[in-house]
């Protein structure tokens, strides 16, 4: 009795997993086809980064184009910035779809830090932009908005662990005050889940050790966004093994079949955050500018 109770409990994991995944090809596809398919205009800079530098959008723009090579006409493009060690490789790679050993595929693990910044092109019209961390000599905080020009991508990743660094907290406010729109990534929840599942022995089932471990990371991150400057902030919980299994611009099929799954929490709502942002980015006319 209890083995076939601990089956069922077992399959209809497995049934829920696939079903999130099922229910989804549909948004997945959507996402997909936004960046297979050129900008239809050019990026909105954000009113207060006009007002606080008293240039245009245009020189802005033009700006970002001259010195960082970055082309927000014919490109979407996503920028990826966090700690050394945080995961900004290999969400690029799963992001391409690619093994980490693969030629495409960004060199990650430990030592191979990015030095300056470093640009893969996922798709067509897909760039993702992978930027060192602020808080570093090399990198300081302040003013590091501004200096990488991160209003002028479509959408900014903020990779993160169990909380924020001092230059993280600084860069966050940063972003809130030029209303740069970004997206808060607590990387590697695998393991993070896993560690709670250890810490209990294996009694606590899966879905308890996801909510205790959202629990404990929003109860370290979210305050700290709060002091900010974010009225509502959230923080996605993102594993890249995940998104490399399922990945949506690298494949054609959704479902691999891997039991990775199991250790799903926020990847959809994640592509589709992304989605909306960077749609949100070619919408607006400047004048009206981002509202947060
Ligand atoms: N389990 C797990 N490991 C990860 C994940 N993301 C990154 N890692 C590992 O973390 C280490 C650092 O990742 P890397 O992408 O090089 O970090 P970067 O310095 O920010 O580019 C590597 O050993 C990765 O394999 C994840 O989502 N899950
Ligand atoms: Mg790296």
């Amino acid at each position: 009795m209890a083995v076939a109770a601990v089956g069922e409990v077992l399959f209809s994991v497995v049934i829920a997993g696939l079903a999130v995944v099922a229910e989804n090809p549909e948004l997945l596809r959507q996402v997909a086809k936004l960046f297979l398919s050129p900008p239809w205009q050019d990026v909105i800079i954000p009113e207060s980064v006009v007002r606080e530098t008293r240039k245009s959008p245009e020189e802005l723009r033009d700006e970002a184009r001259r010195s960082l090579n970055l082309n927000t006409r014919d490109f979407w493009n996503i920028v990826v910035c966090g700690q050394a060690g945080v995961g900004k490789s290999t969400m690029i790679n799963a992001f391409l779809g690619v093994e980490d050993d693969d030629p495409r595929a960004a060199k990650s693990g430990v030592g191979e830090t990015t030095k300056a910044r470093t640009v893969y092109q996922i798709c067509e019209y897909l760039l993702m932009h992978d930027i060192p961390g602020a808080g570093t000599e090399r990198e300081p905080a302040d003013g590091y908005v501004l200096r990488h020009k991160l209003y002028a991508y479509d959408v900014v990743l903020c990779l993160t662990g169990d909380r924020l660094t001092e230059g993280e907290i600084l860069v966050a406010r940063q972003l809130a005050k030029f209303q740069v729109p970004v997206l808060f990534v607590r990387t590697k929840t695998d393991i993070g889940v896993k560690s709670i599942e250890k810490r209990h022995r294996g009694r606590m089932t899966l879905e308890k050790a996801k909510d205790e471990f959202r629990k404990e990371v929003n109860a370290s991150i979210l305050p700290q966004l709060m002091g900010a400057g974010y009225l509502t902030p959230r923080i996605f919980f993102v594993s890249a093994w995940w998104i490399q299994d399922f990945s949506i611009l690298g494949k054609d099929n959704f479902i691999s079949g891997d039991t990775l799954f199991r250790y799903q929490m926020d990847e959809i709502v994640f592509f589709e955050q992304i989605m909306l942002l960077a749609q949100g980015r070619r919408m607006q006319t400047e004048e009206q500018g981002y509202g947060m």
